[in-house]
């Protein structure tokens, strides 16, 4: 039976022939009259397969809605970043696992969060998919991370694109830091190639002004070197007019005192002409020396006095000039000084005949003054090393060598007398840097120089002195706080201080040249200072002899002078000192003081007939009444050390080959 089959057989047809009317009124009706058409069991059948198609489609809709779920959001984000990169997406939702974590999990991760809040809101691990998906999703969201931090302006991570973002700025920061240190370091390389190029433009200016003041200050150095020997060849002329071959000039009178007959002022003044190169005048006073000098004379002559200027300029001639006949002549004088050290003490008597071959103390005393006793040292050494004669030598040890042990000494300070019976001290408890002590002091110190250094008992001796005159003799004036050495009297300090004393700034400097205290170098310069404000403060700009420092809180001035002292002798202890400080410093102020000190000589001392002319009054310019009477030492000292100090010679008598006695003579310091 065919029928039945096809009547089993279920045909739907959804669409009709004819008239196709599509409204939804004939659809339904069409849809009716055909279910109606079909048999019960076909109306079944489609029932069943109707909720066989339901039961199956429930039952795969969520994961079918969750993948289509997920899908979207992939796309609107790719969307999204592309078109609107800067919303914000929640992180949870990006990554939100696909089932949810296990509690412990979650709980473990938690205790280990580190690092920004932002970092910590990472995607937990699903637990609910393969490895393979866990892998994409991971890969996913790696590459995902990585695509953002390509992209820092997304900021999904807020403070971690806040962090980066801020660490970028950072990183900017720190490069246009480096930027900026790059410029500044440009900026400091142009400037420093702008400096050189400014200092050496600098440098050279400085240098075309030094070189410009170094001229100017030669210029000055050869007018006032040529204005020290216009000094002495105008003293010269009136010693060789009215007084050749005496001992001293009277420049007012026109006229010459003797002291010893011995033509001192020339004797003392060969060395000079020598240094100053005054070579003719040298030439006519050697002729004198050798044709009319002559000692063979029944002549008292001061021991001290004729060793220091005779016996001194005679040596130091010999040595300049080599010329043996200065050497003849200094031989003659020291031997005939010799009877004076024929005391019972071995201190020498102050006068000795020359002629007869006696000495004496002077009239009145049998003391000998202790700086004339100990300053006549350098010469007879001198003298005894050159004639290889040890007489001298000795003779002037045995004093050194009893000076030293004697008691009397106050802190290496000496009183001034020394009796030649005893050889004591007399007149005990005054002390001085002053008249009869200073060149003890001086003289210390230069025979130990002169000696190579060797003997440690005068180096100590003379130590110990400077000690003590710091310990008792220094003291600061008012108002100008000047240091000054006074005197000691049994104890009372009196503000005295005589031109004298002003060797001693020479003296210190001296001795830190050669390797004392520093301390004695400081010393030396307000020192210095003092000695040229005794000339400034006076109103010829000349020193008188003896000064008195005001000590006393408000005092207008800083020294008085009393009328018994106002003269100036044409002293040279000042110059002196100035030439070594400037030889030691090259500080040119010494050098301008000095001038000052020149020129006020010339202004108040100078004889216009010839000659200059120690002076009453340093305090009256207008009448400084002159004393008729120009010293040896002017020519010796005085104007030789002007002429050295106005020298840029420092082998013009080098301090380090020379030892200058009291008188200004150069001699040796002896070859090892
Ligand atoms: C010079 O004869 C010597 O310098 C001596 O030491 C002190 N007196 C005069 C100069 O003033």
């Amino acid at each position: 039976m065919h029928p039945s089959s096809r009547t089993d057989s279920v045909s739907v047809t959804l669409t009709g022939s004819g008239n196709y009317n599509n409204s939804k009124q004939w659809r339904r009706q069409s849809c009716l009259r055909k279910w109606k058409q079909l048999s019960r069991l076909q109306r079944n059948l489609i029932l069943f397969a109707v909720a066989l198609v339901l039961v199956c489609g429930i039952s795969i809709f969520p994961s079918v809605t969750e993948h289509f779920r997920g899908l979207p959001l992939v796309l609107k984000e790719e969307v999204d970043l592309d078109v609107a990169p800067k919303v914000l997406l929640e992180p949870a939702k990006r990554h939100m696992p696909l089932l949810p974590e296990p509690p412990s999990e979650k709980h473990r991760r938690a205790g280990h969060k580190r690092g920004p809040p932002g970092l910590q809101n990472r995607p937990p691990k699903t637990r609910n998919v393969s490895d393979t998906q866990i892998e994409e999703n991971q890969q996913q969201a790696k590459k995902q991370e990585d695509d953002d931090e390509q992209k820092p302006l997304v900021n999904w991570r807020g403070a971690i694109i806040e962090a980066d973002q801020a660490v970028i700025e950072a990183d900017q920061a720190v490069i246009e830091a480096d930027q900026a240190i790059i410029e500044a370091d440009k900026a400091i390389i142009e400037a420093d190639q702008a400096t050189e190029v400014g200092t050496v433009k600098d440098a050279g200016n400085k240098l075309a002004a030094a070189k410009q003041e170094d001229h100017s200050n030669k210029d000055l150095d050869v007018s006032r070197l040529e204005a020290v020997r216009d000094a002495f060849r105008h003293a010269w002329k009136g010693y060789k007019e009215f007084a050749w071959g005496q001992d001293e000039l009277k420049p007012i009178s026109k006229s010459f005192g003797e002291w010893f007959g011995l033509g001192l002022t020339l004797i003392d003044a060969l060395d000079t002409m020598w240094i100053l190169n005054l070579k003719e005048e040298f030439e006519e006073a050697k002729v004198w020396v050798s044709t009319e000098l002559s000692f063979n004379k029944n002549v008292d002559v001061n021991l001290f006095e004729s060793t220091i200027r005779i016996l001194g300029g005679l040596l130091s001639t010999y040595h300049l000039t080599g010329d043996t006949l200065f050497l003849d002549k200094a031989k003659d004088i020291g031997t005939r000084l010799m009877p004076a050290f024929n005391t019972p003490s071995k201190i020498p008597y102050s006068d000795v005949n020359i002629g007869k071959g006696t000495a004496h103390p002077p009239r009145w005393t049998s003391d000998s003054t202790v700086a004339e006793v100990t300053s006549i040292q350098l010469e007879f050494r001198e003298l005894s090393r050159l004639t290889q004669d040890s007489r001298y030598q000795a003779a002037v040890d045995e004093i050194m060598g009893k000076v030293h042990k004697l008691e009397g000494k106050q802190d290496g300070l000496v009183p001034m007398f020394i009796n030649t019976n005893t050889g004591q001290f007399t007149h005990l408890g005054v002390f001085t840097l002053g008249a009869r002590a200073d060149s003890y002091y001086e003289y210390l110190l230069k025979q130990w120089i002169q000696g190579g250094k060797k003997e440690t008992g005068l180096l100590e001796d003379y130590q110990q002195a400077i000690e003590g005159v710091k310990k008792n003799l220094l003291k600061k004036s008012s108002p100008s706080s000047l240091t000054f050495v006074g005197e000691l009297s049994h104890g009372q300090f009196s503000p005295k201080m005589d031109h004298l004393v002003c060797f001693l700034p020479g003296t210190l400097a001296l001795g830190a040249h050669h390797g004392l205290p520093a301390d004695h170098m400081e010393l030396a310069k307000q020192l210095m200072e003092t000695c040229y404000q005794m000339y400034a403060q006076m109103e010829t700009g000349l020193s008188p002899e003896i000064v008195h420092f005001n000590m006393h809180e408000g005092s207008i001035q800083d020294v008085d002078v009393k009328l018994a002292d106002r003269h100036n002798l044409l002293r040279p202890e000042t110059v002196e000192s100035l030439f070594y400080l400037y030889r030691f410093t090259k500080d040119r102020k010494y050098r301008d003081w000095g001038w000052t000190i020149l020129q006020n000589f010339n202004k108040y001392t100078k004889v216009s007939t010839g000659g200059y002319t120690s002076i009453n009054n340093v305090r009256d310019p207008a009448y400084p009444s002159p004393r008729d009477k120009m010293e040896s030492f002017f020519l010796g000292e005085t104007l030789k050390y002007f002429y050295l100090l106005f020298s840029d010679d420092p082998e013009l008598v080098s301090l380090d080959k020379y030892v200058f006695n009291t008188e200004a003579h150069p001699l040796p310091i002896w070859p090892e």
